[in-house]
């Protein structure tokens, strides 16, 4: 085995990475890692996951690793050529990171699943953003069938793991089936090998 990636698999991040590996046809073994300890910060400094390991080679943050692996392996092209279609990608993959990952995980997902302080008020708050959120990926995937272009690209490996993730809390399982266009773009990616071979045990 020359690849590892370091972090837990409950991690969306630690997902998409899984992901771009198995899209690409790149076998590779998830390795636990202890938060903080001195192993984890020899690895990443900031002490975050996901880590990747290829060789003698370390390399930290999803951004960098995803497109590492798309680009050093064979197998299907992750990052479109087209300049519009790799500019929609990368706009999409930075929106999911900065924005997305807020709202649905962070704000919604950890609370719910019990992994970070609920309050109900601050839950009920966030309906216009989660909506919002999700009318402006079922919006896109009205005019492609994937985000940024008619092919999967990073930019899906990174949204779905976290619309998997608030599909399973009460407030998404209500809200994304009357968003159709994602709802059938997510049908299609839970058909993926990639996908269903990181279900994280939750
Ligand atoms: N920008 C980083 C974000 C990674 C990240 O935030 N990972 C979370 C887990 S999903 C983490 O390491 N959290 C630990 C912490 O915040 O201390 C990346 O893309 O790899």
């Amino acid at each position: 085995m020359s690849v590892f990636i370091y972090g837990p698999p409950q991690s969306t991040y630690v997902r998409t990475v899984r992901m771009a590996c198995t899209e690409k046809g790149v076998p590779y073994e998830l390795k636990d890692v202890e938060f903080g300890s001195t192993d984890h910060t020899s690895l990443h400094p900031f002490a975050r996951i996901p880590i990747l390991r290829h060789r003698d080679f370390i390399l930290c943050e999803s951004s960098a690793i995803t497109r590492y692996i798309d680009q050093v392996f064979e197998g299907p092209r992750l990052r479109p050529e087209d300049p519009r279609e790799r500019g929609l990608m990368n706009q999409w993959i930075s929106t999911v990171m900065d924005y997305y990952y807020d709202v649905m995980i962070r704000s919604l997902v950890l609370p719910r699943l019990g992994l970070a302080p609920l309050d109900e008020k601050k839950i009920a708050a966030l309906r216009p953003r989660l909506e919002h959120q999700l009318g402006v990926a079922d919006k896109a995937l009205a005019e492609n069938r994937h985000l940024a272009c008619e092919a999967l690209t990073l930019a899906d490996l990174y949204l779905a793991p976290v619309i998997a993730f608030v599909m399973k809390t009460p407030e998404g399982g209500r809200a994304v089936p009357g968003y159709e266009n994602l709802v059938r773009w997510m049908k299609g990616i839970m058909e993926r090998q990639s996908f269903s071979s990181s279900v994280p045990p939750l």
